[in-house]
């Protein structure tokens, strides 16, 4: 699985490049890192098929890089360019607000080098003596760097999923291995994972084991007993493992599930009914008699409880209601009739509106909603009043030639006024009109909620899109006063946006209970800039959606179209 790997080294290609002022180039690595980063598979297994030039930003020049890496596990002209430049820019460009040209000018002006450079700089105030840095900055780059550190470096979702996935079928190809199943954070949907819980039902624990540890990729073996086992990869993930026997798998899956608080609540309440519940069973207190273990099913239901979808076990309000048989009707797949806010190549995006309508329709969607960007975003080749003429247009001819409904709209920014770059009067012509702020992120909270507010209630804004523009582990949410914007948010008939993009996740799961509370509704978005997005990306926000406790009427995607096309003229 050296994916990852691959991502990480062309970025930092990109960065060097850019860094020596090399033109065109950087964007070259970048696209193709895109490409490789949303890969849903082993990219060795694309490279074994000879396939590397079919990802998305991948020419022959970059696929000979990739064959180097895989092929050695290095790169030399990665190697070389690190040593021509001597800045650990990687480390650098993590802190929020500082791009390559800030870092140039750190590095010419202070010889700052790394992140501890950086810091020992702030403390003295010398970056003060730069033109361009005030001491506002001084003090963002303070607070970003204290982001950083308190970050522990957790996966995202989407990046464990290929890893998930190559595991379970190591193990399912041999008969010694009944069932096997992902357990923890995973199973219950989370953004990212700290590491990964497997559980497996097996006779010859001995077998189970010696296949665990001589997994590919394997850095260290942390602990290896009769039935558990526990290895750290090369990429950094740990993986637990447990071995386990039928009639205890059920109350093994349900412990190492989770989370914890769910784990505490769960066996209070088995307690105050007279048994005891752990990762063995559920027994009788009294007798020790084993009740209930092959099934989460079973365990539930002698406790008295509704079952309980992994994606709720938070202990958030789920076993009160599963005892007063009243959990929400979690939205699931199949109830999700088409997606919004998805890219074509007329912004941003790497594919035709046919392309990515065909792709659309293929998956069985009855509506797709293309939303290119309008604004002031020049990295995402925005459209203007000529361009998005035509771009209707285009909409227009492709409609005919699909059964699935085109929905024709743009994604605009909220600019740092709070105005849009288009009036009122034109954006009522568009079907779905998505806003979303992207530049100027850093505002005082007053001034950030009066921002959006303004959009939200001067113009006639479908979804808001991505409402707090985290991207996790790079970017932290913007400063603002949520409630007040999801009070206007409904006032108004906005939809709130859980954008599925593996980074964003936004709303998240605790953003969208409050939400729902002050009884907004929501929109389920791709944010797709390429084909397979349309696929793992609407999964990504489903899950969200779940682990937000939404059902089907609290999604316009669930509803039929017509209702849809009303709702969003209001
Ligand atoms: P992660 O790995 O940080 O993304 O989060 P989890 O939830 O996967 O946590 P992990 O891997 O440490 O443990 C897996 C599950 O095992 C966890 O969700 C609940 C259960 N568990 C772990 N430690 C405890 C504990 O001290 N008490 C109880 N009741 N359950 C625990
Ligand atoms: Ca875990
Ligand atoms: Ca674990
Ligand atoms: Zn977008």
């Amino acid at each position: 699985m050296k994916n990852l790997e691959i991502v990480r080294i062309l970025n930092n290609i990109a960065d060097i490049l850019e860094l020596k002022n090399v033109e065109f180039k950087p964007m070259a690595y970048r696209k193709a890192a895109q490409g490789v980063e949303f890969l849903s598979e082993d990219i060795e297994e694309v490279y074994k098929r000879g396939e590397l030039q079919e990802i998305p930003g991948v020419g022959e020049h970059i696929a000979k890089k990739i064959e180097e890496i895989i092929k050695t596990g290095k790169l030399k002209y990665y190697n070389k360019l690190k040593k021509e430049v001597k800045i650990d820019i990687e480390g650098l460009k993590s802190i929020p607000g500082l791009g390559p040209k800030k870092i140039i000018q750190l590095y010419k002006k202070l010889k700052i080098k790394n992140l501890k450079d950086l810091e020992k700089a702030i403390k003295k105030n010398k970056l003060q003596t730069i033109s361009g840095f005030g001491k506002e900055t001084e003090k963002l780059l303070l607070k970003g760097i204290i982001f950083i550190k308190s970050q522990p470096k957790r996966l995202l979702y989407s990046h464990a999923i290929p890893i998930v996935k190559e595991i379970k079928e190591t193990f399912q190809k041999f008969n010694f291995v009944k069932r096997i199943e992902v357990a923890g954070s995973f199973r219950r949907g989370k953004e990212t994972v700290g590491d990964l819980d497997f559980l497996i039902l097996s006779n010859q624990p001995e077998k189970v084991m010696k296949l665990f540890t001589s997994l590919p990729d394997i850095k260290q073996i942390l602990a290896k007993g009769t039935t558990r086992g526990s290895i750290r990869l090369n990429n950094g993930l740990q993986i637990d493992l447990r071995i386990l026997k039928e009639k205890e798998f059920g109350s093994a899956l349900l412990y190492f599930t989770g989370n914890k608080q769910h784990n505490i609540e769960l066996r209070k309440i088995a307690l105050r009914k007279g048994y005891t519940l752990s990762e063995y069973g559920l027994f009788n207190l009294k007798t020790k008699k084993l009740i209930a273990g092959k099934t989460e099913e079973e365990i539930y239901k002698k406790l008295n409880l509704q079952y309980i979808p992994p994606e709720l076990r938070t202990n958030l309000g789920e076993l009160q209601a599963a005892q007063n048989n009243s959990l929400p009707k979690l939205v699931t797949e199949k109830d999700i009739k088409g997606i919004f806010h998805n890219h074509t190549n007329y912004s941003d995006g790497n594919y035709s509106i046919l392309e990515m309508a065909q792709q659309a329709q293929k998956l069985g969607f009855k509506f797709i909603s293309f939303n290119d960007h309008v604004g002031d975003i020049a990295l995402a080749n925005p459209l203007d009043e000529k361009r998005l003429k035509k771009y209707l247009q285009d909409i227009e001819k492709t409609k005919k030639k699909l059964k699935i409904t085109l929905l024709n709209g743009i994604e605009i920014d909220i600019l740092k006024d709070g105005t849009l770059l288009l009036k009122p009067t034109l954006l009522k012509k568009l079907d779905v009109v998505i806003a979303s702020t992207h530049m100027a992120l850093k505002m005082p909270q007053k001034k950030m909620t009066e921002r959006i507010c303004h959009a939200l209630e001067n113009y006639p804004i479908n979804i808001l899109a991505h409402p707090t523009t985290r991207l996790i582990n790079e970017r932290p949410p913007i400063n603002v006063n949520l409630e007040k914007v999801f009070q206007t948010a409904k006032k108004n008939n906005t939809f709130l946006e859980i954008n599925g993009s593996p980074k964003r996740r936004d709303l998240n799961s605790t953003h969208i209970r409050m939400a729902k509370k002050i009884g907004c509704k929501f929109a389920i978005s791709t944010d797709a800039h390429t084909l397979s997005h349309i696929k793992d990306d609407y999964n990504y926000a489903l899950l969200e959606a779940r682990r937000g406790g939404l059902e089907t009427k609290d999604i316009i995607n669930c509803w039929n179209l017509s209702k849809i096309k009303k709702e969003l003229e209001k």
